[in-house]
């Protein structure tokens, strides 16, 4: 994981000093990227250890759409308490549901995009296709003496994507977005990492991932992303028949926080160990062998379905996350 000293190297020598929410200051680049090839291995940072079970957890979380820290916690992850139970802002926000809630992070942007429709009740047809296409009818209202409709859906946007690589692999569309400004307003913490494109080869049976991500604390958020965008690549590709292969990660804001100065030095005098190997467990179908395409297991996975092997590190170094 050269690629992550290069970065660190990049935002020491040529970042600037900013202010944010947290009133921890960062050293900044703006636009990084970072690419993977995961048939080299899995690109997990080795010079400090990752937090290789919270990350499994995290997606897993957000694979079922929890909204919810307490299921985070449940699945390993305890990263998300902080966020949902210590940011004055969000504590004082209406759309919190309680200890714990985070509002519709992520997941449920994964996986039920809200999504709305107001057609006009004189067009039956348009009505009829939205109904077709799964929308469902919530109310009849006026708007500008207009009788109108509204319709209601969920969207599921991961299952489309893997609906697509197995339908259409030559589509140019295969994304899911995690930025949904209706609901801004109404989460703990606007979505990071926010946009995964899946690109499926279908000549060489090869699948890439290019993911965005609009801000990123290279300290801690970066060696988790990539862990967990990696392993989203990994499983996506065991559920299509496809094999996983370029994993390239955009970066908006890189910073450095300032409290975390003395990790990133340290880590740059650490010789960074070949990557390891990822598992995904026997149980979980391999399209690729069975011909059989079984999407439900984006929420049957489980946390010990993953693994790694031969994952070599230094030693782990604790940092404080700023809120
Ligand atoms: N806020 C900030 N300031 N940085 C972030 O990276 C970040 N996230 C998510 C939401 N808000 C954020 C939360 N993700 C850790 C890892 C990921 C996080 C938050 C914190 C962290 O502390 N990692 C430690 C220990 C992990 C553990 O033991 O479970 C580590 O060493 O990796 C970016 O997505």
């Amino acid at each position: 994981m050269q690629q992550y000293q290069e970065l660190i190297k990049t935002v020491l020598d040529t970042g600037s000093w900013q202010d944010n929410r947290t009133g921890i200051r960062t050293l900044s680049v703006p636009g990084a990227m970072m690419r993977f090839d995961l048939a080299a291995g899995f690109p997990a940072v080795t010079t400090k250890k990752l937090a290789f079970k919270s990350v499994i957890g995290e997606l897993c979380a957000f694979l079922r759409a929890s909204r919810n820290a307490s299921e985070f916690r449940a699945l390993g992850c305890k990263v998300w308490d902080q966020n949902a139970n210590e940011n004055a802002q969000w504590l004082a926000n209406p759309y919190r549901e309680g200890e714990d809630d985070l509002g519709p992070v992520y997941g449920v942007q994964w996986r039920q995009w809200p999504a709305y429709k107001l057609l006009d009740a004189s067009a039956p047809a348009q009505i009829a296709d939205a109904q077709a296409n799964g929308f469902t009818l919530v109310a009849p209202m006026v708007e500008e003496g207009v009788q109108k409709v509204l319709l209601y859906k969920a969207v599921d946007q991961l299952r489309v994507c893997l609906d697509t690589i197995i339908n259409n692999p030559g589509s140019r569309r295969i994304l899911f977005h995690g930025w949904n400004p209706a609901v801004l307003d109404a989460v703990a913490l606007p979505a990071c990492h926010l946009l995964y494109q899946f690109i499926p080869n279908a000549t060489t049976r090869e699948i890439s991932l290019c993911l965005y991500v609009r801000s990123n604390d290279i300290g801690l958020g970066t060696p988790f992303n990539i862990a967990e965008g990696a392993a989203l690549l990994h499983l996506v590709a065991r559920l299509t028949g496809y094999a996983p292969r370029w994993f390239t990660y955009f970066i908006g804001d890189a910073h450095i926080y300032e409290n975390h100065l003395d990790m990133v030095q340290e880590q740059l005098k650490r010789t960074p160990f070949a990557a390891p190997h990822f598992v995904i467990a026997e149980r979980v179908p391999d399209f690729a062998k069975t011909g059989k395409y079984e999407p439900e297991w984006l929420e049957k996975i489980e946390p010990s379905d993953f693994s790694l092997e031969g994952y070599e590190h230094h030693a782990p170094i604790k940092a404080a996350m700023a809120v």
